[in-house]
């Protein structure tokens, strides 16, 4: 009986939704990591352990770290990029040495991810993120008046946006700027107008295959470390899956993934397999992906969004949503039959509703609404297990 290993993700002791109420939800695992600890220094032992035991002593284990940031410096190999390739293998080490499993990073440059409304009334009253393309461009060429921006959209694109930009009031623009900029996950701070550009200039001169030879490269340092370690690394796809204001993406598809795991063969060279973030391409094809990487799937975040032909789309109910979840679920558990092990998964994401509506969470971390995506994804997994007899 092989079952996918139930976890959440928790921000650490500020988190509102707490450790307590993870395990009630039917958590055996936490997936958190050192938001602290400033992005390129050393994850220490002690701190590390600190963490843990919090956890253990919550009655869950901590098998998982998201993230382990990637400094910017080594995205653009700039300035100390090389010590912190050198930290990142320490803080690796260290992790591995306090029995922890997986690591999930990112290679998104600046920043992670980006939606235009964190809080999208449902019919239901219940709140999702969302995404919406005519805002998004209204912002790039009317807020940001990022130069050459226009360059990147159709001019029925630039129309729709304009008339958008011209319906908000000035509030709304305020509202709208600081929903995309909301800042990294697991940080308060929001990012500044003037910083935007500036961040967005030092990207200037790295197209898309510079940025993957910079990945590939990071990838040929850190993933024997990990290997070595018994660690797994799991990189999260970028989200949403496309270019945004002008920077280059280069974990949006399958070819994407299938190039990184190429470039350094190894077991340990593994992804983070986000249905959310891959499932808001229609090109990519979830289940498939999964059969096709299913060695190096190391982490499972689920998750679904609805699209529409504009190019929004907003974060549905989990077994909602453009993505075939059951068709999804069905070959994770032929993956993890056949590999002989529970792949951790989480519940990404989840409504804002009941309570949660009170409460300050971070976006998409509500304590009820991802409980209910986990509720509804245990019972699909039984279900699809009991049909499939394994
Ligand atoms: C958003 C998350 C991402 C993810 C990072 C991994 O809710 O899925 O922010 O944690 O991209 O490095």
């Amino acid at each position: 009986m092989i079952r996918m290993e139930q976890t959440m993700r928790w921000y650490g002791p500020h988190d509102v939704v707490r450790l307590s109420d993870i395990r009630q939800a039917g958590c055996t695992g936490v997936v958190t990591a050192l938001h602290h600890i400033p992005y390129g220094e050393v994850w220490t032992i002690g701190e590390i352990e600190k963490r843990k035991k919090m956890v253990e002593d919550a009655g869950m284990t901590w098998t998982v770290i998201e993230s382990l940031p990637v400094h910017e410096d080594i995205k653009k190999q700039t300035g100390n990029w090389r010590q912190y390739i050198a930290n990142y293998q320490t803080s690796l080490r260290n992790v591995a040495q306090c029995g922890l499993k997986v690591v999930t990073y990112n290679f998104m440059p600046i920043l992670d991810w980006l939606r235009t409304n964190p809080a999208y009334t449902l019919p239901d009253g219940s709140k999702a993120l969302r995404f919406e393309r005519a805002a998004f461009i209204a912002f790039d060429l009317f807020v940001l008046e990022r130069p050459d921006a226009a360059r990147d959209y159709s001019a029925e694109e630039i129309a729709r946006a304009k008339t958008r930009y011209d319906s908000m009031s000035e509030e709304e623009r305020k509202v709208l700027f600081t929903n995309i900029l909301l800042g990294l996950p697991g940080s308060d701070e929001a990012f500044t107008l003037d910083q935007v550009r500036t961040a967005l200039k030092t990207y200037a001169d790295i197209d898309a295959d510079r940025l993957k030879e910079h990945l590939f490269h990071f990838l040929r340092e850190v993933v024997p470390v990990a290997a070595e370690c018994g660690l797994q690394m799991a990189i999260h796809p970028d989200d949403p899956p496309f270019s945004v204001l002008g920077l280059p993406r280069v974990v949006c598809t399958e070819q994407d993934a299938r190039a990184l795991l190429d470039a350094v063969p190894s077991p340990a060279n593994g992804l983070c397999l986000c249905t959310g973030s891959y499932g808001a391409r229609p090109d990519n094809d979830l289940p498939g992906m999964i059969r096709r990487f299913g060695d190096h799937i190391h982490f499972l975040h689920l998750r679904n969004t609805k699209r529409d032909d504009e190019g929004n789309f907003f974060e549905a109910d989990h077994l909602a949503g453009d993505t075939d979840m059951a068709a999804v679920v069905k070959e994770v558990l032929q993956v993890m039959n056949r590999r002989g092990v529970s792949i951790p998964m989480r519940p990404d994401h989840g409504h804002q509703m009941l309570d949660d509506l009170d409460k300050k969470t971070y976006p998409g971390y509500s304590a009820i609404g991802r409980l209910r995506g986990l509720a509804e994804l245990r019972g699909l997994e039984e279900g699809l297990a009991f049909l499939m007899d394994i």
